[in-house]
Order: structure tokens, then C-alpha cells, then sequence
């Protein structure tokens, strides 16, 4: 019996962190910060929340980066020592519209559109978003979490 507990259990952790650690670091810091894991109870698993076109053009990631991509490397070039979490919080609070279509960052990413993508925008009146973005906190719930990830 124990030696078949001392083989299924490894087994068991490497299937699951497997498919953890499939995801880049970048994007679980992110889904974590911005409030994205709470779409979808296994979304370490599913891989569906946040797509990689949040950031990327293409939806298998790497290069080249959207315009919000790019906005996130031009946080980092200026701030070299920031953490990731840190430059993607400089970056929302700044309040900017990288793909100009009218909805800053920070509300794209409250509603769940594309931040880096003219063609995805809330169907909501940006007032009424503004509205709802900060009595839900505004940006400052977007500070990068203490445990410095
Ligand atoms: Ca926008």
C-alpha cells in the first residue's frame, strides 16, 4: 500500500504542476493581480482566462506585442529594476488608451475587454464604467500584490 501511495502521489503533483507551470510567469502575475482567477475557479487549468492576445497579437504569445504589449516594455525600459506587477500597476494607473479606442486601460481590463485591441471595447458608457471602476477601488486595486510575484 505505501508504495503505491509514494508512486501515485508524485505523479498526481506532476500532472497538476505541470500544466501550472505551462502558463508564463507574466500571465499568472497578472491574472492574479488584476482580478482574473476569479472568472473561472481552475483557470491555472483551463488556460482560457486572459487570453494570450491581452498582450500579444498572436494568440500563441511571443513576439510581436499589441500596443499594450508595448506599453508594459516601455514601463519597463523606463523602471529596469520594477517588477513586472509593479510596471503593469504603473501602467493602469496612468490612465492611458493604448489602442485609443476610447476606454482607457484600466476600464478595458475592469470590464474584461482587450486593452491592446482597437476592435475589443466595453458596450457600456465609459461614464457609467468610470462610475463603477471606482467604487470598486479604481486603479489602486490593480497595486501589484506584497508577496512581490
Ligand atoms: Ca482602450
Amino acid at each position: 500500500m505505501a508504495g503505491l501511495k509514494q508512486f501515485l502521489l508524485p505523479v498526481a503533483l506532476l500532472a497538476l504542476g505541470g500544466s501550472v507551470l505551462a502558463m508564463p510567469q507574466f500571465r499568472l502575475t497578472a491574472i492574479q493581480q488584476l482580478g482574473y482567477d476569479r472568472l473561472d475557479p481552475l483557470w491555472q487549468y483551463s488556460g482560457k482566462v486572459m487570453g494570450c492576445t491581452f498582450c500579444h497579437v498572436n494568440k500563441g504569445g511571443g513576439a510581436p506585442w499589441n500596443v499594450f504589449g508595448q506599453a508594459l516594455q516601455k514601463g519597463f525600459a523606463a523602471n529596469p529594476k520594477s517588477s513586472f506587477g509593479d510596471v503593469l500597476y504603473t501602467v493602469l494607473a496612468a490612465n492611458g488608451d493604448s489602442d485609443g479606442d476610447g476606454y482607457p486601460d484600466a476600464i478595458e481590463v475592469f470590464a474584461w475587454t482587450l486593452p491592446g485591441d482597437p476592435k475589443s471595447f466595453p458596450d457600456k458608457p465609459l461614464a457609467e464604467l468610470e462610475q463603477a471602476f471606482s467604487a470598486a477601488g479604481g486603479a489602486e486595486a490593480y497595486a501589484a500584490k506584497k508577496s512581490g510575484k
